[in-house]
């Protein structure tokens, strides 16, 4: 198979509110979303990448060079055989997993329209709904933490996850379990310790969180194993994993205990499938992560949290716990169980709102081969 053409959309996306982590404070989503075209099908992608290099070295701006200058030239002058031809086709560009990731995922969509099959049967999912959390962002006080955690327990989310920085971590993460005692509870730090502030995240073992997750810098595995070894509570790493290589290494070191698994950040859904399955031949524990992504990425990751590994609630919440307006229709919603319901729909099994997307979109532009 031959594509046709693929455009790219910068698009600027206001979220409901402000999203705050240990390295600062967004009030809106830039993300690219690609569009693939092959005869009558249209295959649609989504790149995590953000506006600047907070969470890792990629941006919207370097993954709009590699995907511009490197992959879309090589992605357009290929007979495509399946997504898998991408691995060998982008193997001499050295880093970028999200530019990478997001040509993926459309690849994915386009493969599962061809062959009339769901992303999710693809890649050998087993359920058709799955257990969700949410992702709350460091507030202003602890009041106004506490009435957001409430607001979201009342909708039905079955786990909440707390962002962290230094001096916002123990005063917040006790008031929260004691208003709470049974809720399932678990921190996020962004990279934002150093193995010398030990004694305070030792304080968080007594709040029987499920894990602490990053804590230190993403190239501190050494640290991370030291730090473990003095936690009772698990460590999950999320920024520290690019590959299943960096899987393997961590959890050999004792660097972590559990893994987030984010397509978007380890090169796509092949690279993300082989990390579940290391993680499942050794009993670790995985859950998907999330990166604020729109319905397109949403549905990539939910298909993938299908997969038997994935025993933990992901950080993937309904539609509307980001956006005031979501760019597939129907949008994605919380079951009152605490799921969300998997498409089943070829490909990634969702209507992609065009005229919503030009509406936000920043910069766009379009190749053919
Ligand atoms: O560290 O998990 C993270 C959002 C953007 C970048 C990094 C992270 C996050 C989140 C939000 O925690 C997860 C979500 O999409 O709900
Ligand atoms: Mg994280």
């Amino acid at each position: 198979m031959y594509l046709d053409g693929i455009t790219l959309f910068l698009i600027r996306l206001p979220l409901k509110a402000p999203f705050e982590t240990s390295t600062g404070r967004i009030t809106h989503r830039e993300a690219i979303l690609l569009r693939l075209e092959a005869g009558s099908l249209e295959g649609w992608g989504e790149c995590v990448a953000g506006s600047v290099p907070d969470y890792s070295y990629e941006t919207t701006g370097t993954a709009w060079h590699v995907l511009r200058d490197l992959l879309i030239p090589a992605a357009l002058r290929h007979d495509w055989q399946g997504p898998e031809d991408l691995q060998r086709l982008s193997a001499w560009i050295r880093g970028h997993p999200m530019a990478r990731a997001g040509l993926e995922m459309a690849l994915w969509d386009l493969w599962g329209q061809q062959k009339n099959r769901s992303l999710r049967d693809l890649l050998g999912g087993e359920r058709d709904q799955v257990p969700v959390g949410v992702s709350i962002g460091i507030q202003p006080s602890i009041e106004e933490l506490l009435r957001t955690v409430e607001g979201f327990v009342a909708q039905g989310y079955r786990r909440v996850k707390l962002k962290i920085k230094p001096g916002r971590e123990v005063g917040e993460v006790r008031a929260v379990r004691e208003a709470f005692p049974e809720l399932p509870l678990q921190v996020d730090a962004n990279a934002a310790y150093r193995l010398e502030d030990a004694p305070v995240l030792k304080e968080l073992d007594a709040f029987d969180l499920l894990l602490i997750e990053q804590p230190l810098d993403e190239d501190d595995l050494l640290e991370h194993a030291r730090l473990q070894a003095q936690l009772r509570t698990p460590i999950c790493l999320d920024e520290s994993i690019k590959s299943a290589r960096h899987a393997r290494w961590a959890l050999e070191m004792g660097a972590c205990r559990v893994i987030n698994i984010k397509p978007g950040r380890v090169g796509g859904l092949l690279e993300a499938r082989r990390i579940h399955e290391l993680c499942q031949q050794r009993g670790v524990p995985v859950w998907c992560g999330g990166m604020l992504e729109t319905g397109i990425g949403r549905a990539s990751n939910l298909a993938i949290a299908t997969l038997p590994g994935f025993t933990l609630p992901g950080d993937l919440s309904a539609s509307d716990r980001y956006y005031v307006e979501e760019v597939i229709d129907p949008p994605f919603a919380l079951e009152p169980d605490g799921t969300i319901r998997v498409p089943g729909g070829p490909g990634l099994g969702v209507t992609v709102r065009l005229d919503r997307i030009l509406r936000y979109t920043i910069r766009m532009e379009r190749f053919t081969g």
